[in-house]
């Protein structure tokens, strides 16, 4: 049985010309028994990463352009990277196609999403009444706000519950959903927090940061593994 590979998309510093990824992501592939491998945005790369990996992470990041949803930049929206956009929903739209298993992680669900024709809110603070607090200000591990999972989810298997706490670090979030896509948690502002796509073999995406919290909480290294384990061939 191969070791599956597993490709994890990189945050980009424009200002410094660099191409990074957190420690967090590849401990917890690595836990689950994976080989991570970082995938920097080269777009004339995709067909050749898709064929050399067996599942992918849409990791964090910063925001979306949202010249991909077909709206003009409001003033509450953030940082946009255009290169890693380009590639990341061109490499979603590829994996997708191909049922290759992906984790999407928060700026991933954004994504994710949009990747499939669904849309985002640029900046839930001021397109959200009444929305919690989803930028903590509390360490990354910290679990800081309650999530409610939908009955017989994966989710609702890898946590044995109908509620958990997790970590947030999200001002973006999914509004409408694409096609063939369905919330499986939210918050009880009626933010979405994970989605996923019954038609396929694994698609997982959570609006929390889950490699931050594995060390200390055994069910986010799940989520990892249960990746993982989709991802063998
Ligand atoms: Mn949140």
């Amino acid at each position: 049985m191969d070791v599956p590979k597993i490709g994890i998309t990189c945050g980009e510093d424009v200002k410094e010309g660099k191409v990074f990824l957190t420690n967090y992501y590849l401990r917890c592939v690595q836990r689950a028994g994976g080989i991570p491998w970082l995938i920097p945005s080269i777009e004339k790369n995709i067909s050749d990463y898709l064929s050399n990996l067996d599942g992918i992470v849409l990791s964090g990041g910063v925001d979306v352009d949202p010249l991909y949803f077909g709206e003009e930049p409001i003033v509450g929206m953030g940082e946009i990277t255009p290169g890693r956009d380009n590639f990341e929903i061109k490499l979603t739209q590829a994996a997708i196609i191909l049922d290759i298993p992906i984790l999407a992680i928060c700026r991933g669900v954004q994504v994710l999403n949009i990747a499939l024709g669904g849309n985002i809110y640029q900046d839930i603070l001021s397109q959200v009444p009444g929305v919690y607090k989803h930028t903590q200000d509390a360490p990354k591990w910290y679990p800081s706000h309650t999530i409610h999972i939908i009955r017989d989810s994966i989710l609702e298997g890898i946590f044995k519950s109908e509620t958990a706490r997790v970590n947030s670090f999200h001002h973006q979030a999914v509004s409408s959903l694409a096609d063939g896509v369905l919330s499986i948690a939210s918050t009880s502002d009626g933010i979405v927090e994970a989605i996923t796509m019954p038609n396929k073999k694994f698609v997982l995406g959570v609006q929390w940061h889950p490699e931050c919290m594995a060390d200390r909480f055994k069910e986010q290294q799940q989520i990892f593994n249960e990746f993982v384990k989709a991802s063998i061939r």
